[in-house]
């Protein structure tokens, strides 16, 4: 049975946009017709699919606007596509505004219009604690016909921060494996100066505060004391000028490389040893199942989703947040002891397959949408 999925989520880089992104492409795989409805073409959305559709969000400047009205906007747009493909569900992703709009868009459109909403972190983390927004927040996860997160570590946070009363699911995120795969690549490494004898750590992120880049630099000024090793820092944003002058200030401009947005991470990955992730706020950590499906063992802070992810000791290794020391510990172990790695980065491929393996994921979505439309 062929179902009719409209998904809403925010398009550029981002790891809800890439879930969001990825789960349409996997489920237009398996013959669902697929609506993105989004400010623009979701980035990852990079090949052409018969059975995906795009409807672009678009606001009029009207001069009497002081603040162009997205969120009605949205709405209506979604009103508009679900009614005329006749859609089964919107699957929301991200509470605001998404949810929000799918809830006024439900009121236009009629009841058989179905809403599945998927918290993805700082919708909870950041948001949830805004007074101006937390009650708007749980009255859309209220009005949600299914809620999921995407640890069981944000579920929980929502229950306490926003006294939601709504059962709320995890369903763990996913990474497509035929795309994040180790491939040995000694030419492009060569190509960014990396000398054979030298380890590589890397760090993919957004470069937001909640990230602590500056302790991935601390911890990788340590470690390259006792080790020949470069620090590959992917990604950009408000952080970064913080971040370059520190890289500065500790003498390390010859063993970091900034290479800014990337698109094609499995390659970085397969050239690296250990991945840093040592965020303060973490709901789940995409970018470590990325980097794990590359055979990837992580170290990264005990907080949020990252437990969820990262079996210490087996897969990888978690510390305390702020502890630059015992992240530098956990990273010299990996980089100086060459089974332990390799049997760390196998332990993580394999995390990848048995735990967040993507046709699982994929179907207990799909079980979700067909569960509401009755067929099963
Ligand atoms: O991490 C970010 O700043 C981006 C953010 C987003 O909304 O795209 O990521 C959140 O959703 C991802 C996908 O579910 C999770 O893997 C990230 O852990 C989560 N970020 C935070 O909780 C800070």
């Amino acid at each position: 049975m062929k179902l009719k999925i409209g998904i809403v989520c925010y398009p550029s880089v981002g790891g809800s946009g890439v879930v969001a992104t990825e789960l349409g492409k996997m489920l237009a795989e398996r013959g669902h017709d697929i609506h993105f409805i989004s400010s623009s073409i979701p980035f990852r959305l990079n090949k052409i699919y018969p059975n995906i559709y795009y409807h672009e969000v678009t606001v009029n400047p009207y001069s009497v606007f002081q603040y162009p009205p997205y969120d009605l906007a949205l709405a209506s747009k979604i009103a508009e596509v679900a009614k005329r493909e006749e859609l089964d569900i919107i699957h929301a992703h991200y509470a605001v505004p998404h949810a929000l709009c799918a809830f006024l868009a439900k009121q236009m459109v009629g009841d058989h219009l179905k809403i599945v909403t998927t918290l993805h972190g700082t919708d909870i983390t950041v948001l949830g604690y805004d007074p101006s927004l937390s009650d708007l927040i749980k009255f859309g996860i209220e009005q949600s016909d299914v809620v999921t997160a995407v640890s069981n570590a944000l579920a929980v946070q929502t229950y306490e921060l926003l006294d939601v009363q709504k059962p709320i699911q995890t369903v763990y995120n996913f990474v497509d494996e035929r795309v994040y795969s180790r491939r040995r690549n000694d030419e492009l490494r060569r190509q960014y100066g990396i000398a054979p004898h030298e380890k590589v750590v890397i760090h993919v992120s957004n470069f937001r505060k909640v990230k602590r880049v500056c302790d991935v630099v601390r911890t990788f000024a340590l470690v390259v004391k006792q080790v020949p090793a470069k620090l590959l820092l992917v990604g950009d944003g408000p952080e970064m000028t913080v971040v370059c002058r520190l890289v500065k200030e500790l003498n390390l401009c010859d063993h970091v490389r900034f290479l800014g947005k990337q698109e094609n991470l499995a390659e970085l990955y397969s050239i690296s040893d250990v991945k840093l992730l040592l965020s303060e706020k973490e709901s789940f950590g995409l970018v470590l199942l990325e980097a794990m499906a590359c055979r990837v063992p992580c170290v990264g802070t005990a907080i949020g989703g990252i437990p969820e992810v990262i079996e210490d000791g087996k897969n990888g290794f978690l510390c305390a947040l702020g502890d630059i020391n015992d992240a530098t510990r956990q990273t010299l172990r990996l980089l100086t002891d060459e089974t332990l790695r390799e049997t760390m980065g196998k332990n993580a491929y394999e995390t990848v397959y048995e735990k967040f393996y993507s046709e699982r994921i994929v179907a207990q979505y799909e079980h979700i949408y067909f569960q509401l439309k009755g067929e099963e």
